[in-house]
């Protein structure tokens, strides 16, 4: 296909329902990892742990969505099954599950009770499970790929509605010595058949993992990638790029997959998104010695991935008892406080905004406030629904009748936070590079 058609094909990939309501609606949830590993002090259990030392006395999954909801966050995924195999519910398939710990007798069942919990208090509710499986005798078989169907049969059946499945991309080896050859279109196509409004992560899903586990979106974060990357999008929305078939080795963690370094050489172009996910402590299980990142450290990450172009999947591990630590309660309670208070009001409501093109790809958005005021944010929305375009901006401000350069960027998709501090009352975007004109949904000021 000729560059300019394909540039122009490019910027109109768009998101369908599920991922456009993930980037607007949902874009901050939690992450529960709860299992044998939260008591043998463990990351990783080798599957030979006894379901028997699962027992989280005073489990209190509606201290866990409190929390979620102090935060600002708008769901809780809960690790179903980690790599040890155990399940959290009461599955018909295996004897290592909850009907073998001593927890409510061996009637218990954290997956009913943090999605009930999360029902209750307005969260949504979706799930991990593990692919790569340490217990089962079946792993490395074809029978393991039945197995997984029926546990994740189970899950997408038995809570109600579930609004983002999370695979795990680790495949090592089971007890057998095997690894496992997983049957992902099977997987899906159970989604799409039980729950069609869920989005589900993968390395290569509709929403894609950002590359890291430290919270770090990419300097220009694309939702527009590759198909090559993301297999198990099927909606590939463009023709081959001028140069298709000879794009190799790219992978998660580039921090240029959407640059047209890498698409022109694409096979086609779908739209995933990247999560950002990391622990709120530096384990994804609790241990008790581990302390709650910092803050500023936790701010600075919500800003640079709900505000990069990304969804920001924030672990939260409950202790031995199965409840949230007193210590990241608090933390997350003093980051939602910080949210809210930064983003509490719009200060450029009372403005007015004029947009000037200054070529087919270039333009200006001149914001002018009615007097002069404190901005401590700015927070830029493409009209992502149509697509991504803007491949560079910069941002001016009026320092008493002389205009200076802010900020200077990349890409800026869903939304983009950048952190300013400056008293003005005229803020101009200027897109110096779009794959089309920009679609500016908005800009606003805290
Ligand atoms: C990784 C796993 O191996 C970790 O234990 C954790 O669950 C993380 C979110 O994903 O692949």
């Amino acid at each position: 296909m000729e560059f300019n058609d394909f540039i122009k094909q490019a910027a109109r990939v768009k998101p369908d329902e599920r991922q456009l309501r993930m980037l607007r609606e949902t874009p901050f949830y939690l992450f529960v990892h709860f299992s044998p590993n939260t008591y043998t002090d463990l990351e990783w259990g080798d599957g030979t742990e006894d379901p028997a030392i699962f027992n989280p006395t005073e489990l209190d999954c509606e201290q866990w969505a409190r929390a979620a909801i102090s935060a600002g966050a708008k769901g809780i995924i809960l690790t179903a099954k980690h790599h040890d195999g155990f399940c959290l519910w009461q599955s018909a398939y295996t004897e290592h599950c909850m009907k073998n710990s001593p927890y409510k007798n061996g009637e218990g069942d954290v997956v009913r009770e943090c999605a009930d919990a999360c029902r209750k208090y307005g969260l949504k509710f979706g799930f991990y499970l593990s692919p790569w499986d340490r217990n089962s005798k079946y792993y490395g078989t074809d029978e393991y790929n039945d197995y997984y169907c029926n546990q994740l049969t189970e899950l997408l059946t038995n809570y109600g509605e579930i609004f983002h499945v999370w695979f795990d991309g680790a495949c090592g080896e089971g007890p057998n010595g095997k690894k496992q050859v997983y049957d992902f279109d099977r997987y899906l196509a159970l989604i799409e058949k039980y729950q069609p409004q869920a989005t589900y992560f993968n390395d290569a899903g509709i929403i894609r993992w950002c590359g890291n586990e430290s919270g770090t979106a990419a300097h220009a974060q694309w939702a527009v990638v590759p198909s090559e990357l993301c297999f198990h999008n099927k909606n590939i929305q463009t023709g081959a790029g001028p140069f298709a078939g000879t794009l190799e080795g790219i992978y998660n963690s580039d921090g240029d997959l959407g640059a047209l370094s890498n698409i022109l050489y694409s096979k086609g172009l779908v739209f995933s998104p990247a999560e950002t996910d990391m622990s709120i402590r530096p384990g994804w299980f609790w241990h008790e010695q581990q302390q709650p990142h910092s803050l500023e450290r936790l701010f600075d990450t919500y800003l640079g991935t709900v505000g990069g172009n990304t969804t920001f999947n924030l672990n939260v591990p409950p202790m031995k008892n199965g409840r949230f630590d007193s210590r990241d309660v608090k933390r997350l309670a003093e980051l939602g406080e910080l949210i809210r208070k930064s983003f509490e009001k719009d200060i450029s409501a009372d403005g007015k905004i004029e947009e000037a093109a200054l070529s087919d790809t270039q333009s200006v958005f001149t914001l002018t406030l009615p007097e002069k005021r404190h901005i401590s944010f700015i927070e830029i929305a493409e009209r992502i629904s149509e697509g991504q375009r803007v491949e560079g901006f910069k941002l001016f401000f009026d320092d008493c009748g002389i205009i200076k350069q802010l900020a200077q960027g990349t890409t800026i998709g869903s939304r983009r936070i950048l952190k300013v501090d400056r008293d003005t009352d005229i803020i101009k975007l200027k897109i110096i590079s779009a794959r089309d004109r920009a679609d500016i949904e908005w800009i606003k000021l805290y």
